[in-house]
């Protein structure tokens, strides 16, 4: 019998977080690196893994196309090398070397020798590198990255049929997506070590039973004997014991009188996981957990059995110059923003962001909707690209399910933002065979969501005007929605009311609980007019109420995400002013507009950011 907690597929190690503790080791590389563009794809055969001829230096995490101008618009391979010591006391542990994130393609090479390959642009990747270190001298690390929008790719360079919304936009670099293909090594580059028997990966899922919050947790071991061995589970003063077969042990605990996590009170509970020989600790794992549940009932939502209502924005990982890297302070501004806004949530558009970014919203209280990069995907592209992409974002739902499922501020799963099977905004009716090819695509990557995840909802994000079918496999219905920008422009009152009659539509229709993931309008800072006209503080103000006062009418309707939280870099094109998206409650650096006052008025926000 498949265990549906270890299901086959996921990928081969597990995907925790590396930690420091008295067992294991964790080094940072991030720094300055060695950096060299390889326009003619030439590194491999000059050997530019073991030395690069010409290096410009680089910060490690850092998007390249904000620091060299010919490095803006690149896309192609790129080469970063660092070289590094082994801290002697770790000799006779086994060494890890974990990427974070590397947009798009990497290959890795340690001391000369390929030692592990990685697709998609968003989530780490790690390899055991015990046998290629050396102990006496430095050693170098290679790795070759380029971000080329191939169309077998997720998210997908443009296809026969162009593609998404940027398609229809146009624009350079070429994308089929509304946001700058940033590239590079985006997130950390680490060495860990674990002992020779490790923990290589914990799964926590909790339940709710009267007052007691119940944890079932199954854990995943290497061990250098035969598989067998002993552990134990902590969680404050509750403790339980592992008995692993075959590497993998399960175990429950049951907390009397929990203390649940929610917005409200984000209380999170260390639970400790460690192996044991002949009653020696021989290593050990802590991680943050919360007590909660979500769930879909008829068509509400529900978090730990009551309704929720998810009040928030759709983001990016963008700022300048960083690009799309991990960039604590933009973090740390962006949680006080949400709080002094009064939002509870954000969904992670239109990829997987960085675990640091997981780990505040589970501190912080905030409600997160992840999302794999399924964005511009065109179901009028010929099945075998249809194919190579269904591969890529299987893979990526594993790897971000891998990684980010112990994360209490995960509540919903999203498979795909806007995918498109005809013509948008009302053009034209769908293709029936693009609505067929979506429909065996989703079932599959909806199938496989449940089976890694029973306990979290997942749902789609749908285009205006794009089919409807697809809604009906997910257990939420999301929808971007622009009526008073792409259609209806300048007739704010109008556009809210289209809305307000598709609302109740796809209500009849499905009745499920809905969630509208984007509505917006690009708004120019500093730019006034009564009465409101587009491109306004004062139109996008309004037109964000009629759509909040639309929504606040039915009760059906679970969660209102503005598009965007803040400005973000585009490729460049005539509808995107200075290669930007001003759709952002905030600039770029994170100033309000007017939009963002009225949304504090209504959420209730809190603090002084
Ligand atoms: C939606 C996309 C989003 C775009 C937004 C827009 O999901 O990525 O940035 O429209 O046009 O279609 O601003």
């Amino acid at each position: 019998m498949t265990d549906p907690l270890t299901p086959a597929g996921t990928p081969a190690g597990g995907l925790l977080l590396p930690q420091q503790n008295q067992h294991r080791n964790l080094l940072d590389l991030s720094g300055l690196w060695h950096f060299q563009l390889d326009p003619g794809e030439e590194g491999e055969a000059q050997g530019w893994s073991t030395a690069l001829p010409a290096p410009r230096p680089i910060p490690v995490p850092c998007s390249w196309n904000d620091l060299y101008d010919d490095a803006r618009d690149y896309l192609g391979p790129a080469w970063y090398a660092k070289d590094f010591w082994v801290p002697p006391g770790w000799q006779g542990q086994r060494v890890f070397l974990r990427v974070g994130s590397a947009n798009y393609a990497a290959r890795v090479w340690v001391g000369g020798a390929l030692v592990t390959e990685h697709l998609g642009g968003h989530l780490p990747f790690v390899v055991e590198i015990t046998q290629e270190l050396t102990w006496d001298r430095p050693n170098t690390v290679a790795i070759r990255v380029e971000n080329l929008q191939l169309p077998g790719r997720v998210p997908p360079g443009p296809g026969p049929s162009g593609g998404g919304v940027a398609g229809v936009l146009g624009g350079y670099p070429a994308t089929t997506y509304d946001f700058f293909p940033y590239a590079g090594l985006h997130r950390a580059v680490v060495l860990y070590s674990t002992p020779a028997g490790y923990i290589d990966d914990v799964t926590a899922r909790t339940s709710i039973e009267g007052t007691d919050g119940v944890v079932h947790v199954r854990v995943k071991s290497v061990w250098h004997g035969a598989g067998q061995g002993q552990g134990k589970l902590r969680l404050a003063d509750l403790e339980a014991d592992l008995s692993f077969q075959n590497g993998e042990a399960a175990a429950t605990l049951r907390v009397p009188a929990a203390r649940l996590w929610s917005p409200q009170d984000p209380h999170l509970y260390p639970l400790t996981v460690t192996l044991e020989e002949d009653g020696r600790v021989t290593d050990a794992y802590t991680l943050d957990i919360g007590l909660r549940t979500v769930e879909v009932r008829g068509d509400q939502l529900l978090l730990n059995g009551e309704p929720v209502f998810l009040k928030g924005f759709g983001k990016h990982e963008d700022f300048p110059l960083s690009g799309r890297a991990l960039n604590l302070p933009m973090w740390i501004r962006d949680y006080a923003l949400l709080r002094w806004v009064g939002a509870n949530s954000y969904r992670t558009t239109h990829y997987p962001y960085a675990e640091e970014a997981m780990l505040l919203a589970d501190r912080l209280g905030v409600l997160v909707i992840n999302e794999i990069p399924a964005v511009g995907l065109n179901f009028e592209d010929p099945q075998e690209l249809t194919d190579a992409r269904l591969a890529q974002c299987l893979q990526q739902l594993r790897e971000l399910i891998a990684r980010d499922k112990n994360h209490p501020s995960t509540v919903l799963w999203c498979v795909a933002n806007e995918p498109m099977g005809g013509p948008l905004l009302g053009t034209g009716d769908p293709v029936p065979a693009a609505v067929e090819s979506g429909l065996a695509f989703f079932r599959e990557l909806y199938g496989e969501a449940r089976r890694l995840d029973p306990t979290r909802p997942v749902t789609l994000v749908g285009v205006q005007g794009g089919p409807l079918e697809w809604h009906g496999l997910f257990d939420v219905v999301a929808i971007n929605r622009y009526y008073g920008w792409y259609t209806h422009g300048g007739r704010l009152e109008e556009g809210a009311r289209a809305f307000a009659r598709e609302l109740d539509e796809l209500h009849a229709m499905f009745g499920k609980p809905l969630m509208v993931t984007e509505f917006g309008t690009d708004t120019l800072p500093g730019v006034h007019a009564t009465p409101p006209e587009m491109w306004t503080e004062e139109y996008q103000s309004e037109f964000l109420r009629g759509f909040l006062d639309a929504a606040a009418e039915r009760p059906f309707v679970a969660g209102m995400q503005v598009w965007n939280f803040a400005d973000f870099k585009t490729g460049q094109g005539t509808s995107r002013a200075a290669g930007m998206n001003f759709k952002g409650v905030f600039t770029r650096d994170r100033r309000p507009k007017l939009a963002a006052h009225m949304l504090r008025e209504r959420w209730g926000g809190k603090g002084d950011g």
